[in-house]
């Protein structure tokens, strides 16, 4: 464990606190304006949740994963755009930088993460390269002194935000797959960088993403991330296999908040002359959710334990990652359910709810990717 068991419960009620008592509230208004205010980006920041999973030298909290995960089953009981702001810092926006940067760019850009005076993304989607992530075509040719980018990146978490990407980019074009693949971190600014117009999303209002557009960008050869090429794509991979699981904490986490909501309605809502919640038909509604939420959890936990053991966690990443988001999805449906008429009007908040779990089973790989991950390394497991 980074933190005794005293210091890292005062983290967890600072988080539960925070998310009841700041940003609750705002949640209608963060969907309205599609905006999170910026004194709660200043507060998350004196929080220290940019750099939960940044090591402690580079001025992070250090968590362990069982730790990180913990902190998202908290902070994932509200909107998950909170989240998001603070999710690619940690996740996918850092760890790539974290696992496989050398020491000279790990100073150079992890302390101005984990204090969230730089926000990070991770660009490897594209137009045409989706869920087939080894088929990308943004190209990194190398000229004397560094490498110049061309290409689209598609549906860019926090990029109107960042300062920083890690960018994937093909440095040897005769290897059209995986073997190709180079990582570099690339600077907001950097002339030949530029971002298409912020997407109009189904839900999460207030994170956002764009694409990002490399013309004749031309980078330093130290750009290249841990000064080695083609090894961008086990990168992603990796990186990918620690994000499944963060995501996987967040859906628990709105998975019992919305039980939750759903359960005090029930309580509260009468009908034929009792509470709702007296009626075994919503009761089988409330207990499956109760039941699936907390299996998810437990797989959760034991996996982010398992990596913490150094076990590779690959497989069950992806068990946990294409359950705990289809257990989300079920939840918020029986949510709406329970709340009738209410569930389905915008302003009740169950709604959006349901809107936001959507991404869950699309991103950080889509629920078949995630069936081919498992059942690939299963039948390789048997040799
Ligand atoms: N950890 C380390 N290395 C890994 C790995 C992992 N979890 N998964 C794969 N690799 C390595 C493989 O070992 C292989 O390297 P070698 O050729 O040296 O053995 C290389 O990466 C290529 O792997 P593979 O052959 O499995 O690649 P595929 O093109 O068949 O695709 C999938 C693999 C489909 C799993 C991958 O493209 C994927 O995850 N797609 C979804 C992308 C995604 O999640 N997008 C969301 C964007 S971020 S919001």
């Amino acid at each position: 464990m980074a933190l005794d068991s005293e210091t890292m419960q005062g983290l967890l009620e600072s988080v539960a606190r925070f998310v009841r008592e700041r940003l609750r509230p705002l949640e209608h208004q963060v969907a309205q304006e599609d905006r999170i205010p910026a004194e709660i980006r200043r507060e998350i920041a004196e929080m220290g949740l940019f750099g939960l999973s940044i090591p402690e030298e580079y001025g992070g909290l250090g968590l362990t994963m069982e730790e990180e995960v913990r902190v998202a089953f908290e902070l994932g009981k509200t909107s998950p755009a909170f989240r998001s702001l603070i999710g690619t810092n940690n996740g996918i926006g850092s760890q790539g930088l974290i696992m496989d940067g050398t020491e000279e760019q790990k100073r150079r850009y992890l302390p101005r993460l984990a204090s969230g005076e730089l926000i990070s993304s991770f660009a490897l989607t594209e137009p045409e390269a989706g869920s087939d992530a080894a088929s990308l075509k943004t190209s990194a040719r190398k000229v004397e002194g560094g490498y110049i980018l061309n290409g689209t990146k598609r549906f860019i978490t926090n990029a109107p935000h960042a300062g920083l990407f890690t960018v994937f980019a093909r440095t040897d074009p005769s290897q059209p797959g995986a073997k190709g693949v180079s990582a570099f971190l690339v600077e907001a600014g950097t002339p030949g960088l530029s971002l298409g117009p912020i997407d109009k999303k189904m839900g999460q209002s207030g994170s956002h993403t764009s694409d990002v557009i490399f013309e004749d960008c031309r980078v330093p050869a130290d750009a290249l991330l841990g000064g080695r090429e083609g090894q961008g794509f086990r990168t992603a991979m990796k990186v990918l296999d620690r994000g499944r699981l963060h995501i996987s904490a967040v859906c628990v986490a709105m998975a019992e908040r919305v039980i939750d909501d759903s359960l005090r309605y029930a309580v509260e809502r009468k009908q034929f002359g009792q509470p709702i919640a007296e009626f075994q038909l919503v009761q089988a509604m409330l207990a499956d959710s109760r039941t699936e939420a907390y299996a998810a959890r437990c797989m959760v936990l034991e996996t982010a334990r398992a990596k913490d053991r150094g076990e590779d966690v690959a497989t069950d990443a992806a068990c946990c990652k294409l359950f705990a988001s289809e257990m989300v999805g079920r939840v918020v449906d029986r949510a709406v359910q329970i709340h009738g008429g209410a569930g389905y009007i915008a302003d009740h908040g169950i709604e959006r709810f349901y809107r936001d779990a959507r991404l869950f089973r699309i991103y950080e790989g889509t629920s078949q990717i995630q069936q081919i991950v498992i059942a690939r390394n299963m039948v390789k497991a048997l040799g």
